[in-house]
Order: structure tokens, then sequence, then C-alpha cells
């Protein structure tokens, strides 16, 4: 009987470092996982790769519960063990909080995207905050306690320890961190030391440099427009496109009477609305009330006279990647617009400009960034989302 008693006693502690070691290394995933993902220029140079680097978040996100459930069980016989060390006992509380935080709103985000945007909105920002709260927890944490290791002992270790080690661990956590903020400032670094000065002097621009510039009407500022809430989150799949009145052109053309195509003047003179509607990002961040200035799609459908035959209208992006498209049906929706101008100004490089579609009552990926042709087809087309997994018709649920 002691005998077993004493064996217990031993395992615990080691029970207690073997589920450490399991958090840290999820947590540690999940944390370079969800920066590749968050990070805007990380989405330039992944392109399609997002797409697993979300699914390997989601599944090491579910698995990261288990160690979790695991100390649970012990967590009793933990809590009496830290009597009279409250930093401890503090420390246990916060991440234990954190990781439901973590598990609970990703749950949310990743499966009940059909309770609408306001269930996903919350969620998002609940996991936000986790990240800015446990982000310098972690990091602090980490750096504290390389800075108070002794030296490795290899041979007194077992198991995976003896080769790799917490210390080896810790570096490597910093080092993927470095690694993970500082190479894609490293890799436009080197595709503009290929280009010429032009290129590099357009590009840092945050608008493109289109002349003339497209004059606001009154409807895009205030009472009726001009007060948009929230924030975009840049997407892209390719490194962002640039435009001059050398090089932007707008082609109406496949299965139509009167094929278009109108350079940036021509574009501009064009008679423009205004409408205010609400955009969403599957991801869950929406941004609110915004004014779009710009060409309803039905009227230059209209201009171009659809012929009967044709069935989709596929839209295509100047950055020659990104394509979604609409049934003739749904692009005959009074809101669809073609828009110039956002909340009275011209619509930045990053967020689509010059020229971007907006479907307010489609989740955003039908919202094609730097659109510049629009084709009239027979068959159906399936866009850059809708070939990785996303719904054809993307209604906005709730
Ligand atoms: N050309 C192009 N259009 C695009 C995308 C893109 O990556 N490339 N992303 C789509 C998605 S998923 C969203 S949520 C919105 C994001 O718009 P924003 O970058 O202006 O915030 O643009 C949509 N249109
Ligand atoms: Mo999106």
């Amino acid at each position: 009987m002691t005998n077993g008693r004493q064996e217990k006693d031993n395992g615990f502690p080691k029970r207690l470092a073997l589920l450490h070691y399991w958090n840290a290394l999820l947590v540690a995933l999940l944390v370079f996982s969800g920066l590749l993902l968050f990070s805007s220029s990380w989405k330039e140079l992944l392109g399609e790769a997002k797409i697993w680097i979300k699914w390997l978040h989601i599944m090491i996100g579910l698995v990261s519960i288990l160690p979790v459930l695991a100390y649970l069980g012990s967590a009793v016989r933990h809590w009496q063990l830290l009597k009279g060390k409250p930093w401890q006992r503090l420390h246990i509380i916060v991440v234990l909080l954190l990781v439901m935080g973590w598990f609970i709103s990703g749950v949310l985000l990743w499966q009940f995207q059909a309770m609408g945007p306001g269930v996903s909105n919350a969620a998002l920002l609940a996991h936000d905050v986790f990240v800015w709260l446990g982000l310098p927890l972690f990091l602090y944490h980490s750096l504290t306690k390389l800075g108070r290791l002794k030296e490795p002992r290899r041979h007194q270790s077992q198991g995976f320890g003896r080769f790799y080690t917490r210390k080896d661990f810790l570096r490597t956590v910093i080092g993927a961190g470095l690694a993970i903020s500082v190479v894609p400032a490293l890799i436009k670094w080197i595709g503009d030391l290929g280009s010429g000065p032009e290129f590099q002097a357009v590009n840092k621009e945050g608008t493109n440099q289109l002349l003339p510039a497209p004059q606001p009407s009154a409807d895009s500022a205030p009472p009726v427009g001009g007060g948009a809430s929230g924030s975009f989150r840049s997407y892209s799949v390719t490194r962002l496109p640039f435009f001059t009145n050398d090089n932007w052109l707008f082609t109406i053309n496949g299965l139509v009477e009167k094929p278009i195509t109108l350079n940036w003047e021509e574009f501009v003179a064009l008679k423009r609305s205004v409408q205010v509607s609400n955009f969403h990002c599957v991801t869950g961040w929406s941004v609110y009330n915004n004014t779009w200035e710009g060409i309803p799609l039905k009227e230059l459908l209209e201009k171009a006279e659809v012929k009967a035959e044709a069935r989709v209208v596929k839209l295509y992006s100047g950055d020659s990647m990104y394509t979604d498209s609409l049934t003739l049906q749904q692009a005959d929706m009074d809101d669809i617009i073609v828009a110039v101008l956002h909340d009275g100004q011209p619509i930045p490089k990053d967020l689509g400009g010059p020229v971007r579609l907006i479907v307010p009552q489609m989740y955003a990926y039908k919202s094609v960034k730097w659109l510049n042709r629009i084709e009239l087809i027979e068959e159906d087309h399936i866009g850059y989302w809708g070939q990785r997994g996303y719904e054809q018709d993307a209604w906005v649920q709730g």
C-alpha cells in the first residue's frame, strides 16, 4: 500500500509537467498560426495556403482543450499544493480562463455562422480580446522562464527533454515569433529591389493616382452618408495591384449586344448614385453604415444590353487572380454597386480602389476588389473562395 502511494506522489509533478508541456506547445502553435491568419502581409504571401493554416489552427484549437480537461481532474489536488502561493494560483486561473475563452469564441466563429453577423462579431471580438490579453502574458512568461532556467543537464533529463530541452523550446518560440513578424517585410523589400523607383513611388501611396479624382455628391456626406462605423481588415490574395490612368480600363463583354470599354476619364464621368449598407466578412468582422457612391451594377448591365442566353455575371479583379460571380437574377438587386467612393473619399488602394464591387446582401467575398472586368457567360463560374469551400450563394444570415 505505502509503495503504491509513494509512486503516485512521484507521478503527480511529472503529470503536471507533461500537461504544462502540451499546453505550452499547443498554445505556441495556436499563437503562430493565428498571427499568420491575422496579418495582412502574410495574407498576401500565403494566398491559397491560408485555407490550410486555418484548418490547422481550428484542429489544434480543438485538441488544445484536452490538456485543460486532463488538468481539471488534478486541479483540486494541485490547488491544495499551491497553498500560500497566491501568484501561482492566479496564474493557473488566468491561463484556464484564457484557454476557455479562446476555445469557446473559436468554436462560435467556426461553427455558428448561421446565427448571423451579430454572433460572429461578438465571437471575433472576444477571440481578439483574449489574444491581446493572452499574448503579452505568454511572451512574458516565456521570456522570464528562459532567463531563469538553469543550463540544461541533458544526461539527467528523460524522454524527449533529453535532446530538446525547455530552453530549446523557448528559443524556438521566440525565434519563430521573430521570423513571423520579419519575413513578410523582408520578402516585400526583396521584391521591391527588382522594380524601378517609379513602381515603388506609386505603390507606396495609399490611394491610386488616377485623375481626375472623383468628386463626391452631396449624399456621400452627412446627413445621408459618411458615417461608417468599424474598421476594414484589408484582404488580398495577391500583392496589392496598383493603377494609373495608363494601365486602368474597365470592360464589360461576353454575351452582350454592346461590349463596353471605358478608360478612367470616361468611367468617372458616368452618373453615380449613393447607397448606405453594412459590410460583413464571413470570418466575423463587419463595418456598418458604409456610404458607397458608384454605378449600380444593374445600370451597367442595361447599358451593355445583356443577351438572352446569358445566365451568369462573372466578375474579374485587376489583381489577375480573384474572381467571383452572380446569377443574372442576383445581379438585378438594386443595391449592388460598382463603387468609386467610400464615405465621400476615393476607395483606398488596399480596400479595392479605384473601383470595387459591393454586394450588401451577401458576404463580402462577393465584393470583388479592383473590379475591372464584367463578363456575361452562360455556364456557372465558381469564384476564388467558392473553389475553396465557401458557399456560392453567400447570403448573409440573421
Ligand atoms: N480582389 C479581391 N477581392 C476581394 C478579396 C480579395 O482577397 N481579393 N477578399 C474578399 C473578402 S473575403 C473580403 S471580407 C473583402 C474584404 O474587403 P477589404 O479588404 O476592403 O476589407 O474583400 C473581398 N474581395
Ligand atoms: Mo471575407
